[in-house]
């Protein structure tokens, strides 16, 4: 059985550049995550392919003699799907479907293919479609979807899986369509948030696959769907915490990623929702990730766009238990002290002058730390539920610590 799983992975080579803002370093990180989206579609990366070029070639996004390269060994390895680190225009697609004769994806493309395989409910389906629409409408022209669409796989889940719609009129009906359709939704989510009462909201963000659903799991004992793969949640989960004698919602929402396709940030406007609403922001990290704090500054970047960005917020750091660091020898005089080398305690202090004390570090898989984060939880909930409740407050006796 388990030969036949990896069977069914499609073959897949990556192409990223490296210029002025991406070193090798960073590039390769970059396709680190690339392949960690591609594995998470349902392809195996074969091979990678990089070129240093600053201005990307207009017809053909990497250069005409890596181009060959790259086609040569597509061809000799029977590869079914190329996919590039950034996006491409829709001529630039067309262009490179020409020259390499099979599925040409961005990483926009396979963020939004891994959406539509992941969304469960009508509600996100209708989301991803929508987005998907968007992207294909200026890409309708040429575009290798009216060839392989049947043959189905990385890319080819949505939209055009039942028909082909390559008629720019049809597409922009479905659009309206969708966004009617989820115009009512939205009015009937904001109903429903309204009858929530006005109980203290705190909502779960951050980027994928740092722990987010693991610890509304481990604090509302509630049963979310955690994964390591990408983009585990779509749906927002909404579940009430009570902590000590306080009771509190909790939500668990999809997770963020270097460049969201501004697509689906639009069409997940409800369930995003969610966190503009909240009254407390808890921005989990994975700080065993080494892209840690780049991954914090993109997290930053979608909530200001959400105009979420000055909301109160603890960061919590997870997987302390799966951080490593470098060490210097003693007798190593060379090397400079770095961020690498930083210990937890040193990440700590840092954190904490940074937040000003609002930062906590746990592990939520190995239970670290969890009583001192419900008890921070409970603090700063408590200070936003009494300016609710001002006559409640004999109803909260002291904290007793239950972990
Ligand atoms: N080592 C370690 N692994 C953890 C910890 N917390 C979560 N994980 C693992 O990290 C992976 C991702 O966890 P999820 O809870 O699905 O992450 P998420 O943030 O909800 O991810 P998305 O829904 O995809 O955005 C899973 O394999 C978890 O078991 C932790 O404290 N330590
Ligand atoms: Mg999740």
């Amino acid at each position: 059985m388990l030969e036949k799983k990896t069977l069914d992975y499609e073959k897949v080579v990556l192409i990223g550049v490296i210029n002025q803002e991406q070193d090798e370093k960073k590039s390769n990180e970059y396709l680190d995550e690339l392949e960690f989206l591609s594995y998470t579609a349902g392809g195996e990366v074969m091979k990678r392919f990089t070129q240093k070029i600053d201005t990307p070639n207009p017809k053909t996004f990497i250069g005409r003699g890596k181009m060959d390269e790259v086609a040569a060994y597509v061809k000799e390895h029977e590869i079914g799907t190329v996919v590039f680190d950034d996006e491409l225009s829709p001529a630039q697609q067309k262009n490179i479907e020409k020259i390499l004769r099979c599925k040409i994806l961005d990483r926009t493309s396979l963020i939004l293919d891994i959406f539509a395989q992941r969304a469960q409910t009508s509600y996100a389906r209708t989301q991803v479609e929508l987005a998907q629409y968007e992207y294909l409408l200026p890409r309708l022209a040429g575009l290798w979807t009216h060839l392989e669409r049947q043959r189905g796989g990385i890319g080819m889940r949505g939209p055009g899986e039942t028909e082909i719609e390559t008629d720019r009129r049809i597409v922009r009906d479905r659009i309206a369509l969708l966004k009617k359709k989820l115009e009512t939704i939205d009015k009937q989510m904001a109903t429903q948030r309204g009858n929530r009462g006005a109980l203290v909201r705190v909502a779960l963000v951050g980027y994928t696959n740092v722990g987010k659903s693991t610890l509304m799991n481990v604090i509302s004992k509630s049963d979310v769907f955690a994964e390591n793969k990408l983009f585990a949640t779509l749906d927002t989960t909404v579940r009430k915490v009570v902590i000590g004698n306080l009771p509190f919602l909790l939500s668990d929402t999809v997770g963020f990623i270097r460049k969201l396709p501004t697509q689906l940030v639009e069409s997940f406007k409800s369930t995003l929702d969610e966190v503009r609403e909240a009254d407390l922001l808890l921005h989990v990290v994975d700080i065993s990730h080494p892209n840690f704090e780049e991954h914090i500054a993109s997290v930053k970047k979608i909530l200001s766009e959400i105009d979420t960005a000055d909301k109160p917020t603890l960061m919590i750091f997870n997987k302390i238990d799966q951080y490593t660091y470098e060490t210097i020898a003693p007798d190593d005089l060379a090397t400079e002290r770095s961020e690498k080398h930083f210990t937890i305690d040193d990440w700590k202090h840092t954190w904490m002058n940074r937040m000003n004390g609002q930062a906590l570090f746990i592990s939520a898989l190995n239970r670290e730390n969890l009583s001192e984060f419900r008890k921070k939880v409970y603090e700063e909930v408590r200070k936003i539920h009494v300016t609710r409740f001002p006559y409640n407050n004999f109803l909260y006796p002291e904290y007793v610590d239950e972990l």
